[in-house]
């Protein structure tokens, strides 16, 4: 018995089923002869001690960082900087099938402008859905500044559901802010224009033509998607509107936006003008943009919005006779505005002032209500006196940018762009507490749920800008650096710098990772993308393909470690759809799908129903395969794609066979008996101890005795063609269930281990 398991283990592992090796390589170098050789500092190690993650164990905070010109969402752990995955937002993303399979495609396409086709997006500031203003983990949204786009993608699957377009802005920066309940999502235009789609007017008539806006756009949690039906924007002066924010607890329903060059400048350096950088800076103030939101959605809701390109817009006429928009000076050239957790302050930095300004929502309602304004702007917009609004000027440094806020009362962290230094301050007394040098020029900085109305404290990362000399040399273009900081102490400490080698990442959020509840497999037949049953979705055994005219459509399964049909016939020029299930259960085991040299590709989860077509435009012969390493047998996951030439003619009927003889079926069916012995052995083990107590192994067993329910009436196969001494068929199919079996034992041995490493104990029978 011993032997005969011993055997069929080194069958497994013949087939590529690996075992932890139980290694006992330990060096003799002690932790001081590692410090001295690689020259690290009792600091040093304290740091290492801080963010490294030991294998089998997980981080505790999970980012989406956006991927800037990369059009993509970046996602690492913290505290070990560990990339997890990068999202596919609006560009196409082969791995993932991201524009390459037609269900994707349809959600890329959503992201289409003026019937053409965008296929890259300069991702800002990403953005997790809140409950009550805490992140709840469920979705995420992005803007893109190029082209005024916003995306959602649902943290269930960590894909893209689906892209909307501005209706009236050219660009767009502030966005994604959400309201404390995930109401709405908006975002602010950047670089004023025309509102009205391909309207020219010349830059002469800037002041009187061109506008900048706020979007908001309305969130329908039920549904999953925005409705773009339900949203609206308010028009705004053209003042180059910038960074947002939503207002929150007490300043709720209302939102707040940054401009710069509200000088309304119009550069023209090649016409001997001063460029836009001197011109849009010339003024000490620009404007803090004070919009009530709430009821701003109340206007619209009472028709008070004139349809620009189809979409509700506010006129500043209407908004400035209504009462929901006023101005507020804040120094020149402001850049980010965060609203405190409490809700209570908005605090401004300005790029070119070395102080923040924590500006008062009770004191600008005061003014509101008291009807107490400086002056209007040309718009007619009141504007309510800088010193009626602020609540104290704090000095922290050179080019303050971005606030975030500590778990702590009253704690912020302010990133200073000239210095490359973050402040810790606070905010409630207006006095720096602590301040760290930071690599070269810090943009965003964030913390952990740091912009929420529960912020996390415990770590900061600085995204700079630049990395210079940082990293080993890769080329003129550098990555970035995302440097990890320790706040959980009164002074900061650096612990890591982590290069992102994938665009210019703007803004990051990061969220506990225990929120976040990703599920591992699709309900059998689902489209991922719209989270409806798939039409072209079939079970095992009701694989199909047919022919109506020029179109071929098939719909096929997918399982280790074959892929049914294993050949499509069609004829050139034939329209050629296939429809694939992945039909396992086992986590992780993704099935990938391309056609030779057809362009096509599919990344297909397990239960995922996923897509491709193509037209079958030249005639010959292309392989097709699954381009995940799924099995041992995943090189033989393969089919042909047969484009057959107009008026072709078989003329050989019957395909090459192996020749098979009693001895070989012999030799399988004793292998599977000896395979079978190993997972009774799994078995026995297993439920021997409390396996039940782990989800994770349950789960696993449920695919293991799934798979091998597989096997299910193939040994009355294989024996039947042996009784009619077709060995051939005989051993195939008796072959067959070898293959089952072996999916089988390795989840059997994935769970063994699993239960071993994770103290498993003995149960009583
Ligand atoms: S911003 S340039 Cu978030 Cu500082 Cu985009
Ligand atoms: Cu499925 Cu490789």
């Amino acid at each position: 018995m011993k032997a005969r398991i011993k055997q069929s283990v080194t069958l497994l592992l013949a087939a590529g089923i690996g075992f932890a090796a139980a290694g006992a390589a330990y060096s003799a170098e002690s932790l001081q002869d590692v410090m001295k050789r690689r020259n690290i500092s009792q600091q040093d190690l304290l740091a290492a001690a801080k963010t490294y993650v030991p294998t089998g164990k997980r981080d505790e905070f999970v980012v989406f960082s956006s991927g800037g010109q990369s059009g993509q969402v970046i996602v690492y752990g913290i505290p070990s900087m560990r990339i997890l995955k990068y999202l596919a937002v609006f560009t196409p993303e082969p791995w993932q099938g991201y524009g390459f399979d037609e269900n994707s495609k349809a959600v890329l396409r959503q992201g289409n402008i003026d019937g053409k086709e965008i296929n890259w997006g300069d991702t800002h500031h990403p953005a997790i859905s809140e409950t009550d203003g805490k992140y709840d983990g469920q979705y995420l949204f992005i803007n893109d500044k190029a082209n005024p786009r916003l995306a959602v993608i649902d943290l269930r699957d960590f894909e893209t559901k689906q892209i909307v377009v501005n209706p009236i802005f050219k660009s767009e920066h502030g966005g994604a802010f959400v309201t404390p309940n995930t109401d709405y999502i908006f975002e602010a235009a950047q670089y004023a224009a025309p509102l009205e789609n391909k309207k020219f007017y010349p830059l002469e008539e800037f002041n009187e033509k061109y506008r900048g806006g706020m979007t908001y756009w309305k969130f329908d949690r039920k549904e999953g998607r925005i409705d773009a039906k339900k949203s609206f924007s308010v028009e705004l002066p053209p003042y180059s509107q910038d960074l947002s924010d939503a207002g929150k607890g007490p300043s709720d329903g209302w939102s707040f936006t940054n401009s710069f060059c509200s000088e309304r400048y119009v550069g023209g350096i090649e016409k001997g003008r001063p460029p836009y950088e001197a011109g849009c800076s010339a003024k000490d103030t620009d404007y803090l943009h004070v919009i009530n939101w709430k009821k701003a959605a109340e206007l619209v809701a009472a028709g008070k919005a004139k349809k620009i390109n189809g979409h509700d817009v506010l006129m500043m006429e209407t908004a400035i006779k209504e009462g929901i928009l006023f101005l507020v000076p804040e120094p020149k050239s402001p850049h980010g505005v965060d609203v405190t957790p409490d809700g209570k302050f908005m605090i401004v930095a300005g790029k070119l002032d070395t102080h923040v300004s924590v500006y008062s929502f009770e004191k600008i309602q005061a003014a509101i209500k008291a009807g107490k304004f400086e002056s209007h702007d040309p718009y007619g917009i009141p504007v309510i006196g800088m010193k009626d609004a602020l609540d104290k000027q704090v000095q922290l440094g050179l080019g303050p940018l971005h606030t975030q806020y500590d778990s702590k009362p009253c704690l912020a962290y302010t990133s200073l762009y000239v210095d490359s230094q973050v402040a810790k301050w606070n905010y409630c007394e207006g006095k720096v507490v602590d301040k760290l040098s930071v690599h070269y020029n810090i943009g965003h900085l964030m913390s952990m749920e740091g912009d929420s109305v529960d912020p996390k404290g415990r770590y900061l990362v600085a995204l700079n800008k630049l990395a210079i000399d940082r990293f080993v040399p890769v080329g003129p273009l550098h990555p970035q650096n995302h440097q990890l900081i320790d706040i959980s102490n009164d002074k900061m400490q650096l612990l890591y710098d982590m290069p992102l080698p994938l665009g210019e990442p703007h803004y990051a959020v990061a969220i506990e990772a225990t929120k976040l509840k990703p599920g591992v497999r699709y309900k059998v037949g689902t489209d991922s993308r719209t989270d409806k049953p798939h039409p072209g979705a079939v079970r095992a055994g009701e694989e199909v393909t047919t022919k109506k005219g020029n179109k071929v459509e098939v719909k096929g399964t997918l399982i280790r470690s074959h892929i049914t049909p294993e050949t499509i016939e069609v004829d050139v020029g034939d329209e050629v759809t296939i429809h694939l299930t992945n039909l396992e259960r086992a986590q992780d085991e993704t099935h990938g799908f391309t056609v030779s040299t057809y362009n096509v590709h599919a990344s297909i989860e397990p239960g995922k129903t996923v897509t491709v077509k193509f037209k079958a435009d030249k005639e010959g012969v292309y392989p097709y395969y699954c381009t995940e390493f799924c099995s041992a047998l995943h090189l033989e996951m393969q089919g042909y794609l047969l484009v057959k030439p107009k008026g072709w003619k078989p003329t050989k009927t019957t395909l090459a066979a192996g020749s098979y003889t009693e001895a070989d079926y012999k030799a399988t069916v004793k292998k599977v008996a000896d395979t079978q012995a190993i997972i009774d052995s799994v078995v026995a083990y297993i439920t021997s101890v409390n396996y039940k107590d782990f989800p994770d192994v349950v789960a696993m067993v449920e695919d293991a005795f799934d798979q091998l329910g597989k096997t299910k009436g193939l040994k009355e196969k294989h024996e039947g063609f042996a009784a009619k001494k077709d060995w051939e068929n005989a051993n195939l199919w008796a072959e067959q269930i070898w293959q089952y079996q072996v999916k089988t034992a390795d989840l059997g041995l994935r769970a063994k281990t699993y239960l071993e490493q994770n103290g498993a104990k003995k149960v009583a029978k």
